[in-house]
């Protein structure tokens, strides 16, 4: 497979790094959310922080009290294995249904912290997600609901990239099935070159869930890659 003279990358490659939700509370073992084996994408969120991506973002789920998606603001509703119909604030015929979680990553808890091991010195810029009581937000840009989008559920995050004249991004975090999917999702349908990084990666339903939304990320256009790749070494060339 290796090309002995090295592959080339995409002319112009200004590739950014996007850490998605690494936060103790989807982290064993004291997660309020725990991620399967979620710690182990620390390691390699960490090796890809000391490579030279021209802009090297984390996001955080940062929900209030009361979050629409914990089941304890729902009568009767359990955790995992309740759903519940989320409507459009500005347009109550637009609607969709999303699991109810435990109260997870509450602004100002010890949940809601990067992963301790996480090197956050190197992360230059914290997106917040979730901050809207009335509607899930699981990507890192913004929630599905777009008829009319929601400022307060769209965050800054297309802005910097644009700003920065990011062409690639690449992914890594927490979770693979939920997160890091609509996240990655969104990157490409908004014209991104999208990478996830597979090692960097734990998924809620374990890896069962991540195969599966990894062959539906692959139909969306993003390209799932190894850490030991050759669009990491492209990374990693950029420095030479
Ligand atoms: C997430 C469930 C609820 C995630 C966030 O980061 O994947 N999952 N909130
Ligand atoms: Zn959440």
């Amino acid at each position: 497979m290796t090309d002995p003279a090295g592959t080339q990358p995409p002319e112009p490659f200004r590739p950014a790094l996007l850490i998605i939700d690494v936060q103790e509370d989807f982290c064993p073992p004291h997660g309020a959310l725990a991620v399967p084996d979620g710690r182990a994408v620390v390691p390699v969120a960490n090796a890809l922080l000391a490579l030279p991506f021209v802009y090297k973002i984390a996001t955080k789920d940062h929900h209030p009290p009361g979050h629409v998606s914990f089941a304890s603001s729902h009568a009767g509703a359990a955790p995992f294995a309740s759903s519940t119909t989320i409507a459009n604030p500005a347009n109550a015929a637009e609607t969709y249904e999303t699991r109810l979680w435990p109260e997870h990553c509450v602004a100002g808890t010890p949940g809601n912290a990067l992963a301790r091991e996480l090197d956050a010195a190197r992360v230059e810029h914290v997106v917040l997600k979730g901050l809207d009581p009335r509607v899930e937000m699981y990507s890192a840009f913004r929630s599905p609901l777009r008829d009319p989008p929601l400022p307060s559920a769209t965050s800054e995050l297309a802005y910097i990239l644009r700003a920065r004249g990011v062409t690639d991004v690449f992914v890594v975090g927490l979770a693979g099935d939920y997160c890091v999917f609509w996240s990655a999702s969104d990157c490409a349908e908004d014209g991104w070159r999208t990478y996830v990084v597979e090692e960097g990666v734990r998924s809620v339903g374990g890896q069962e869930g991540w195969e599966k939304a990894k062959r539906e990320l692959e139909g969306k256009g993003v390209r799932i890659v190894s850490a030991d790749g050759e669009e990491i070494e492209w990374v990693r060339n950029l420095a030479a």
